[in-house]
């Protein structure tokens, strides 16, 4: 058998890697073990993505990642998740359903920026993308926009190869500034907004849509 075909008959899922129905216990080793494999693919991503960074800098002076942040979601978030969705708490829900367990947040300054970004990621050698969506195009009812892809990273361990999922998030600077205020007026302060705070949100989007295309437009121009 080539080397090759060798290593495809290696390639299992995460899923494949746990006892699929076992429940989801917080604290317990498995859980750590889990969370230890979506760490170690967010990091292999995270490298990547510093290196398109540095090299846009770099080779041809252009800033094309303002900056990146990433996060694995926390137990809690995760459970409450499933519970809200109504899913069984079995690795097997959690792996299959819960799409953002490791988080990555590439942060540019333009609208085209963010499609270069896009498709420098989805070229990355091994990785591959289960599902994707352009808020940019279509912003969320909210005023939310970005381009949000849900990757398969391969992760290489010393007897198998893993691919595990990771969501990365693409969006620009001005409205990052506003998810994240509006992340947490909405779900970290204790007061409910009000109808017509909401709308204001939305308002305030929509603005910061209007100003990142006329800006991606002033830069294509010049
Ligand atoms: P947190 O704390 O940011 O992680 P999926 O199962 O992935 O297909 P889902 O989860 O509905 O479906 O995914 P979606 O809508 O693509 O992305 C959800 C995430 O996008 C949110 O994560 C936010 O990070 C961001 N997001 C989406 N809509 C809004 C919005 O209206 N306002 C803000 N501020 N952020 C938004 P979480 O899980 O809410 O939280």
């Amino acid at each position: 058998m080539k080397n090759n075909e060798q290593e495809i008959t290696d390639l299992v899922d995460l899923k494949n890697f746990v006892d699929y129905n076992q429940e989801i216990k917080e604290n317990g080793e498995t859980f750590q073990k889990v969370m230890c494999i979506y760490k170690m693919a967010l990091k292999e991503l995270n490298n990547k993505v510093e290196i398109y960074q540095e090299e846009f800098k770099t080779f041809y002076n252009y800033e094309l990642i303002d900056h990146i942040n990433f996060r694995i979601k926390s137990p809690k978030s995760i459970i409450k998740k499933m519970q809200d969705r109504g899913a069984e708490l079995t690795y097997k829900e959690m792996i299959e359903n819960i799409n953002d367990i490791a988080g990555l947040r590439v942060i540019c300054q333009t609208q085209k920026d963010i499609y270069s970004i896009k498709r420098l990621i989805q070229n990355i050698p091994g990785i591959q993308t289960l599902k994707e969506k352009d808020y940019i195009k279509n912003p969320k009812e909210s005023g939310y926009s970005a381009y949000h892809i849900i990757l398969a990273v391969p992760v290489v361990l010393s007897t198998q190869l893993i691919y595990v999922k990771v969501e990365v998030q693409i969006r620009t600077m001005t409205m990052d500034v506003w998810a994240s205020l509006e992340h947490k007026m909405k779900y970290k302060t204790q007061k409910a907004i009000t109808n017509k705070q909401s709308k204001e949100w939305i308002n305030c989007a929509k603005a910061i849509n209007k100003i990142d295309e006329k800006i991606t437009n002033l830069t294509i121009k010049t």
